[in-house]
């Protein structure tokens, strides 16, 4: 059991696939060492050395199961894999609710994880009476049903959603002890299908004079922000669906604009109006929430971009690492500039850092996981993730976003300070008995 196929001790072998310091190993070890790369993980025990008789039959093996539903949801075993909510009694104020990451794997945030802000409630939009307007600097202004855009040619893509607020206790003077998902479970990833907006533009014809758009919704903030022409003739869509489905309630059903790689709160759901104008509108959550002050006085406004970003989630805050051992770090990467094209890890607070492997395939501006065996020698363990995107930008650390931006001593977000887009370095501790705790490096 001690030896790998070359006769190599396990210890060796191990050392021949050190890629960087405290034991983070070759992204590709798995490929390499297979049967003795298994036989070194913990965790399972061998048939026949078991004191237990291998698969006895349980109640569900000896009898019919339970009725198959006309919708499905997960097993009642999975009870806690749950968003977290900022307002379960829906009081008159904004309602978040974070993905949780730590229990999730891949890409895909299944819908009823999606994370959701909405800013009064989720509306109860009968589809049948939604209607979506097009109008301004348009040389045919137009009036469409959900039917009506239902005939038009439709795209699918990958793409996350981020809220600009997402990561804000990350501009705390002190780390906040809190998991993942309530650090960064305010984004998500699904595969969005609908109509390109340049589809429609083309029917209603765009008047040259047009530089902006004013999206608007029609839930009761009717929320509405400034979008540039040029997004909207480039990747802008009105998302139909949600991983194949209707889009949820509180991801903009019937209808939402999708701008890939863009700060969330621009994503209009409910969307019921396009006017293309001249000027932007300078709608409230554009003058106000988004344009927190920087350090020189400036209003830290019309920013778009969600840039390049990635954490850890195995392991994260709240989880234990019950031995020493294997273990796979992973986590998620993402751009709102294109594809991932590369993470590394690191297990010894930046000392020395190991390319992680990506899952394949690598979309443009959406959630890639990224993943890297570790061997856990049961001594404290700093871990960090840092990304790069295939236009060459990579990940800052937390200072150097701080130094740019600012920090608080209130908890974030808090209007007025810094709060937004913090797309920094985030690092874990493993501390001697197994815990994992934020701290800042
Ligand atoms: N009409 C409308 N659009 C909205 C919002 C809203 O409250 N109403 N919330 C915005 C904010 S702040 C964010 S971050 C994203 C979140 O999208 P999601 O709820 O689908 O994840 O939607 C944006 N679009
Ligand atoms: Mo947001």
């Amino acid at each position: 059991m001690e030896t790998t196929p070359n006769n190599r001790s396990k210890r060796e072998w191990e050392k021949l696939q050190a890629n960087a310091g405290n034991g983070l190993l070759d992204r590709r070890a798995f490929l390499r060492g297979g049967a003795a790369m298994a036989g070194a993980m913990m965790g399972y025990t061998f048939v026949g050395s078991a004191a237990a008789e291998p698969l006895a039959d349980d109640a569900w093996s000896k009898a019919p199961g339970n009725i198959v539903p006309a919708y499905g949801a997960p097993s009642r075993f999975e009870k806690n894999v749950v968003r977290t909510l900022s307002n379960p009694n829906s009081e008159p104020r904004t309602s978040h609710a974070r993905t949780p990451h730590h229990l999730l794997n891949g890409t895909i945030t299944p819908n009823g994880l999606h994370f959701t802000i909405s800013h009064a409630g989720n509306p109860d939009i009968d589809p049948d009476k939604h209607r979506l307007v097009i109008h301004g600097l348009v040389k045919r202004p137009l009036v469409f049903t959900l039917d009506a855009l239902g005939r038009y040619p439709m795209v699918s893509r990958m793409t996350f959603v981020e809220c600009g607020g997402n990561s804000a206790p990350f501009f705390s003077k002190e780390p906040i002890q809190a998991s993942v998902q309530a650090l960064h479970g305010l984004a998500s990833c699904a595969e969005w299908t609908g109509i390109r907006l340049s589809t429609l533009l083309e029917e209603t014809g765009v008047d040259p004079k047009a530089k902006w758009l004013i999206a608007e919704g029609a839930d009761a903030p009717a929320l509405s922000r400034s979008v540039p022409i040029t997004k909207a003739l480039d990747d802008a869509m009105i998302a139909l669906y949600q991983n194949g489905e209707r889009l949820m309630p509180g991801n903009g059903y019937p209808m939402r604009l999708l701008l890939p790689g863009w700060e969330g709160n621009m994503n209009v759901k409910f969307l019921r109006r396009i006017k293309l104008v001249e000027q932007p509108a300078m709608s409230y959550y554009e003058a106000r929430t988004y344009a927190p002050i920087l350090p020189g006085g400036k209003a830290y406004q019309f920013y778009f971009l969600q840039e390049v970003k990635s954490f850890i989630t195995h392991p994260s805050p709240g989880m234990m690492l019950k031995e020493p051992g294997f273990y796979e770090i992973s986590g998620v990467a993402y751009s709102g500039n294109g594809r991932i094209s590369k993470v590394m890890v690191s297990a010894d607070r930046g000392q020395s850092w190991a390319q992680a492997a990506l899952q394949e395939p690598v979309h443009s501006k959406a959630f890639t996981r990224f993943r890297v065996p570790w061997r856990w020698d049961g001594g404290p363990g700093v871990l960090q993730s840092r990304a790069w995107d295939e236009a060459g930008n990579v990940q800052p650390t937390r200072a150097q976003i701080v130094a740019a931006r600012g920090e608080t001593t209130k908890v974030p977000p808090v209007t007025g300070f810094p709060s937004q887009h913090y797309n920094g370095i985030t690092t874990w501790a493993i501390e001697r008995n197994g815990e994992v705790k934020h701290v800042y490096a």
